[in-house]
């Protein structure tokens, strides 16, 4: 009798075996990324910290829940109704109370550490950043301003000029997206805020978004964090908190170059552009750059979304998009 409920104990585990296998060759993943559980690779160590509070927090619950599955089909396949007598009961018995209080308690302490560690990780900020950024948030687009500190005033902090005293500054509209170009494995605080309602500064790369408030202060909300690119390249970015009609269009992109390309970026946005007489914008210092794909003067990863719905309409009819 034993015999043939072991071996149908067995024939049930290779089946769920055989299910398992077949649902984790047909999402077609690499073993690296199935290790990660849906969790893609960011380009900052703060989103590579939190990777790994991901992967290590999923292992944790598989393991319990492995555990779990393990006792319940040992319980139902070997302790079926055997006769019509009362088993040994075994309510009351305090050291066994005790352990399956304390194994959770300690499940729950250890996930608890972990995520507050990595959560100041993730916040940490230092007190001299290599570059710092204001981002204003506003219906329905960016404005990301070059800042430094006023002199003599530590703490305070002014925008960025340009020798022809206009501010260093970059301002998306219908017809541009802004570029927010920062520098590679330097330190770049970011200030956010925003001028009407909320919106939320979300680089899926950095895995991080941060609500952006109207009046930081006031609302006491923390609007500053730093981060450290570790990968150049152009990166998209979104706002993530539904902010009225074009909150869905309310995109920019990071490009993150290489410091000494940045320093002459950011060189150029000073200097005065001979053809247009003024200074510099993004695009056209980019453009001076000449650096390739990485200089594109205009966003790669999205683009703009007319908000004139006549023309709109006009183009969808010609066939275009
Ligand atoms: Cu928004």
């Amino acid at each position: 009798m034993i015999g043939v409920v072991r071996s149908r104990a067995m024939r049930l585990l290779k089946v769920a075996g055989l299910a398992g296998m077949i649902a984790f060759v047909s999402t077609g993943c690499s073993v690296y990324q199935a290790f990660a559980f849906g969790w893609p690779q960011g380009v900052t160590p703060q989103a590579e910290r939190m990777r790994s509070l991901w992967i290590w927090a999923t292992i944790a619950a598989l393991a319990v829940g492995l555990i779990v599955a393990l006792l319940i089909m040992w319980t139902v396949t070997f302790h079926r109704k055997k006769s019509n007598e009362i088993p040994r009961q075994t309510q009351y018995n305090l050291p066994l109370e005790i352990i399956y209080t304390v194994i959770p308690f300690v499940i729950v302490a250890v996930l608890f550490y972990f995520t507050v560690t990595a959560q100041n990780f993730v916040n940490a900020k230092v007190d001299n950043p290599d570059l710092r950024v204001r981002v204003i948030g506003f219906q329905w687009n960016w404005e990301f301003q070059y800042l430094q500190e006023r002199p003599g005033r530590g703490g305070v902090y002014q925008v960025r000029q340009a020798d022809d005293g206009e501010p260093l500054s970059t301002i998306g509209s219908s017809s541009t997206i802004p570029l927010l170009v920062v520098p590679t494995n330097r330190v770049v605080e970011y200030r956010i805020e925003s001028t009407d309602v909320l919106h939320s500064f979300y680089i899926p790369d950095f895995l991080f978004k941060r609500d952006v408030f109207p009046h930081p202060e006031k609302n006491d909300t923390d609007n500053v964090f730093q981060t450290t690119v570790q990968r150049q390249g152009a990166f998209v970015g979104r706002c993530a908190e539904l902010c009225g009609t074009y909150h869905s269009m309310m995109n920019f992109e990071m490009r993150a170059l290489p410091p000494d390309l940045f320093d002459r970026y950011l060189a150029l946005r000073a200097q005065t552009n001979p053809q247009t007489h003024r200074s510099y914008n993004a695009g056209e210092a980019l453009a001076q750059l000449n650096c390739g794909e990485l200089c594109a003067p205009e966003a790669v990863t999205t683009s703009p979304f007319d908000t004139d719905r006549t023309a709109r309409e006009v183009r969808q009819a010609q066939g275009g998009h």
